[in-house]
């Protein structure tokens, strides 16, 4: 085991011991607490270092930060980044690949700015002092509202960079124009890599995103359906085949993030039609980083390869 996330409203009395583990305080929709746990066939060297826990084979390094928020978000955000280039930098595991960001009150206002925006001012501005060129060092990312008081911040991180995937239908988000915040959110749409010989494909969170502008505002099946042609597009994008929407995905790892519990089934059954019952689907409450969003949906494609018919 590289790391376990636990997701769930109360902090699980199960915990992970023997990897690096990290509580993200957010609902489960349909359980009461969900592990996301990654593996390797590797052997894993482990290495505590305070706030920051982390596992790394030959190839990849997984790392969690938690930190209590005890300042604006900005200051939080630049200093967890700043934290985990130097760690990662130092270690020789440079490029980050995926990056799953938590932190409560996402809409919220702090000082006349949303506090997501302020979250984009101190990332963007770690990436930049830590040598990072925005565009072509954006990893694929997320940002979702959890509860409680900490920012949650987990990664891979690896020794060979990634291949960078955009979405033709979507601005990048690292253009996003500046009625978004003072600095734009650095992040990729997905990232394609290599494992044991096999490509594997981490969709950004996705969203009721078309240019740059939210689309279908107070419906939630049409942003449904607006994010699984976003999906679509970028799998497309890493040309990765079998995107006959018509077969069952036991290939495709999702993670679905919902402001309102009561849209659970009409966005259980958009995805269902989109990628079948083999598709594997975590649903969670959170709330989404533009406040006209109601649902975002993240990826993992596992073997990303080989159409079949
Ligand atoms: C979007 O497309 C929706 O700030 O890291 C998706 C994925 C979103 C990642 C991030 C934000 C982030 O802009 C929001």
């Amino acid at each position: 085991m590289m790391g376990a996330v636990a997701f769930g409203a109360r902090r699980p009395r199960v915990t992970a011991s023997d990897c690096p583990y990290a509580w993200v305080d957010m609902p489960v929709l349909d359980d009461e607490s969900m592990f996301e746990v990654w593996t390797c066939a590797q052997p894993v060297e482990r290495e505590d270092a305070g706030d920051l826990v982390s596992a790394r084979n030959d190839d990849v390094l997984f790392g969690c930060l938690q930190t209590k928020l005890d300042c604006r978000l900005d200051a939080a955000s630049h200093r967890a980044y700043s934290r985990i280039f130097d760690f990662i930098d130092r270690r020789g595991y440079a490029h980050l690949l995926r990056v799953w960001n938590y932190f409560p009150q996402i809409n919220g206002d702090a000082d006349g700015l949303e506090r997501y925006a302020r979250f984009n001012v101190g990332r963007h501005e770690a990436f930049a002092a830590k040598g990072r060129v925005i565009g072509t060092h954006a990893p694929a990312a997320c940002a979702l509202g959890s509860r409680g008081t900490h920012l949650v911040i987990y990664f891979l991180a690896a020794k060979q960079a990634g291949q960078r995937v955009e979405n033709p239908r979507q601005v990048s988000a690292f253009h996003y124009p500046a009625q978004y915040g003072p600095r734009s959110p650095t992040f990729a749409r997905a990232m394609l890599m290599q494992t044991a010989g096999k490509p594997l494909l981490f969709v950004s969170g996705t969203a009721s995103i078309v240019g740059h502008e939210t689309l279908h505002i107070g419906n939630a099946p049409a942003q449904a359906r607006e994010t699984v042609a976003n999906i679509l597009a970028v799998m497309k994008q890493a040309q990765l085949a079998g995107l006959d929407s018509s077969r069952s995905r036991s290939d495709l790892l999702l993670k679905t993030y919902l402001r309102h519990p009561d849209d659970l089934a009409v966005v259980r059954n958009c995805l269902m039609q989109a990628f079948g019952p083999a598709a594997n689907v975590l649903y969670l409450q959170a709330d989404i980083c533009r406040s006209d969003l109601l649902l975002e949906v993240e990826a993992v494609c596992l073997n990303a390869s080989s159409p079949t018919h």
